[in-house]
């Protein structure tokens, strides 16, 4: 049976990953495959969104080095609300770089991102040795708080340069030699850019309205990524944050995506 058609309860049985386990069983208990990114400047900002938003979503998604006025205290009410309302962290930090520099990005500096955020995101492009540097960080992380990564190997950027081998490359430094236990899942557009159903597929670009922007952003409404592109997880921005009341768009959306996976596993 192809990954997309299973449950998201019978793919928590199947994930290596800890925290890939506990997010499938999250989005199952709490009918929702609704990724917030709350991409906003101001602090309180994100906290009244997470608040108004997170009873509707999986995952809040920060670009944490975009927040003006951020503090240890910011951190400590985002995760209380996160524990309030039952969502998990995923910092977009998209690491790059060698496995010393990363492990160093992902535990020290202004933000240590380990600390906090429950999931994070990476390229691909420096090969395994990234994987391998996000963990090395994780001796700060207290025993039993577990972390995982979303790989991407695909972006909704138009003119993006990834090709096929890469995305093949990518899949395979997610399943094969031994860091499966670790790797959450996948960033993507398509359905086909891997086949192990224990992995979770986060596929941003997700719009009602629009089908582009002026930078390059590539949208798909939710029914077509989570039926057609293969998504569990759809990752929804501006769609949410610049509508003029929030949580009536984060229902709205998560509603969509949520009947959208239901018709797709019932097929
Ligand atoms: F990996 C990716 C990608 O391929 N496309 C993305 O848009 C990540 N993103 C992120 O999802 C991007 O950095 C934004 O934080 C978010 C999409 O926001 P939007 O406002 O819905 O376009």
């Amino acid at each position: 049976l192809q990954r997309t058609r299973l449950t998201y309860e019978n793919r928590s049985n199947l994930a290596k990953s800890a925290v890939a386990k506990r997010l499938f069983q999250l989005m199952a208990s709490k009918q929702t495959n609704l990724c917030l990114s709350a991409d906003v400047t101001k602090a309180d900002d994100i906290l009244d969104i997470a608040d108004k938003c997170g009873p509707y979503i999986c995952l809040l998604k920060t670009h944490i080095d975009i927040v003006e006025d951020f503090s240890e205290g910011f951190i400590t009410n985002l995760q209380a609300l996160a524990k309030r309302h039952n969502f998990l962290l995923l910092e977009d930090r998209k690491f790059a770089d060698i496995g010393n520099t990363v492990s160093l990005q992902y535990g020290k500096g202004l933000y240590k991102i380990s600390n906090w955020a429950d999931l994070v995101t990476a390229h691909t492009l420096p090969g395994r040795s990234i994987l391998q540097g996000l963990k090395a960080a994780l001796g700060n992380v207290e025993a039993g708080q577990e972390r995982g990564v979303f790989l991407l190997s695909e972006m909704s950027a138009s003119g993006n340069l990834i090709d096929d081998k890469y995305k093949e490359n990518s899949n395979k430094i997610a399943t094969e030699g031994g860091d499966i236990d670790f790797v959450a899942g996948i960033v993507c557009q398509s359905s086909n850019a891997f086949a192990f159903p224990g992995l979770i597929q986060l596929t941003p670009g997700v719009k009602i309205d629009e089908s582009v922007d002026k930078l390059g952003q590539q949208y798909q409404t939710p029914e077509l990524v989570v039926k057609e592109r293969g998504a569990d997880i759809g990752v929804v921005g501006r769609g949410i944050i610049q509508a003029n009341d929030v949580q009536k768009a984060a229902i709205t959306y998560r509603d969509r995506l949520w009947t959208a996976y239901k018709e797709r596993v019932a097929k």
